[in-house]
């Protein structure tokens, strides 16, 4: 999975970035230059579970899943068409949803390109320029189509173009496509065209260290909740700053730092966690003495392909796997245990693993 972050010039795009993937970049208080960042950084998936399951096993390595981030410049309002835009486009569209990062901290010191902070009117500026791209994206492709059909060979583009009209209504209402409910089918029918307003989106608000679950941040969190009302988003609010300070600290010491600040877990996590239900993506464990690992799949993987994630020669020798629950095995303590109670189970290639399954495959090559 990759996750790129967007949003307008010093909203603390930088900044969020380093705090979720521990990298210690410069955000500096001017904004930089459309085109000219585009950092790459892995997240380690935060998973408790894993951390139960190293401290039973104490394997030789303990690997967490991990989701690729991109830091894409500042999209700033009206560039539309330029060269540095379109790299811009370019890189989002190799994202699987977007982090969109909304400035509602107050700094004198940090230039806003607006000349002041509002948080909606800022989310609204991003959404209107992916809306344009995409409105462009789709005149074009719909005038090529036409043409097609005129010269006689748009045989089977029928499909297509009805998707796209439906897109387009809804783009010339400046709405973003993700709020458009398409089947499967549909989004197949329209899936090389590189739009950016379908991708899910987690809108992260940005408060300053004092606006933390303060009433002000609980009212913007609304008002921007209220604008992105429909499908595929979600609002957060975190304080970039103190997420990165956390960052950097060791387990223990941002333990006691989350206390002091009556946090109950970086929301780093929780940003984590919501970008896999939104794309639909679990983990599986396995669990032994060399290792300990998480593996990310889609909901509904069954068994067989989800082995293939690990070995092709496991995914090609299925034979069984033997499951058990996450719970299941810390309520039995052990693997011989869980055998007895009957929890530990052997499944087939067609079982559909479940998020926090802890499963051993056997297999033969
Ligand atoms: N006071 C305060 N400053 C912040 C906060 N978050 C970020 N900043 C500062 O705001 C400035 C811009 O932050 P960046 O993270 O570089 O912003 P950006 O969105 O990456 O900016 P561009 O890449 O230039 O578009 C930096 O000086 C940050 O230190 C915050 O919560 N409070
Ligand atoms: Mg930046």
């Amino acid at each position: 999975m990759k996750l790129g972050i967007i949003g307008l010039p010093n909203a603390g795009k930088t900044t969020i970035f380093n705090a979720l993937t521990g990298q210690e970049l410069e955000a500096a208080p001017y904004p930089n230059p459309i085109g000219t960042e585009h950092h790459v950084g892995v997240i380690k998936v935060p998973d408790g579970r894993i951390n139960r399951l190293s401290e039973i096993f104490k394997p030789k390595k303990t690997t967490y899943a991990d989701v690729q981030c991109v830091d894409i410049t500042g999209i700033s309002r009206g560039v539309s068409g330029s060269k540095q835009k379109t790299a811009v486009f370019n890189e989002l569209w190799e994202c699987d949803a977007v982090i969109h990062v909304v400035r509602a901290f107050e700094d004198d010191g940090i230039v806003h390109p607006d000349g002041e902070v509002d948080p909606v009117r800022d989310a609204a500026a991003l959404e209107l320029e992916l809306v344009f791209h995409d409105l462009e994206l789709v005149e074009t492709r719909l005038e090529r189509i036409a043409n097609s059909m005129k010269k006689g060979i748009g045989d089977g583009l029928e499909a297509e173009r009805d998707v796209l009209q439906k897109c387009l209504a809804l783009l010339e209402e400046e709405k973003p496509l993700r709020n458009l409910s398409l089947s499967d089918k549909e989004r197949e029918v329209i899936g090389s065209l590189m739009f950016a307003s379908l991708k899910p989106e987690l809108v992260v608000l940005n408060v300053g260290e004092d606006d933390i679950g303060s009433e002000k941040t609980v009212a913007a969190v609304a008002a921007l909740e209220e604008f992105y009302a429909g499908k595929d988003a979600l609002v957060f609010s975190l304080s970039g700053k103190i997420e990165t300070e956390l960052s950097q600290l060791e387990a223990e010491d941002a333990a006691g730092f989350l206390e002091d600040l009556g946090i109950g877990e970086p929301a780093m996590n929780r940003i984590i966690r919501e970008a896999y239900r939104l794309l639909g993506l679990i983990s599986f464990l396995t669990a032994g003495e060399d290792e300990v690992r998480a593996w990310t799949i889609r909901k509904g993987t069954v068994a067989v392909k989800a082995a293939g994630k690990i070995h092709s020669d496991i995914e090609r020798g299925f034979i069984r796997a033997e499951t058990i629950s996450y719970d299941d095995f810390i309520a039995a303590g052990t693997m011989a245990k869980a055998k007895d109670l009957g929890t530990l189970r052997l499944e087939g290639k067609e079982y559909e693993f479940q998020d926090g399954d802890i499963v051993n495959f056997r297999f033969n090559v």
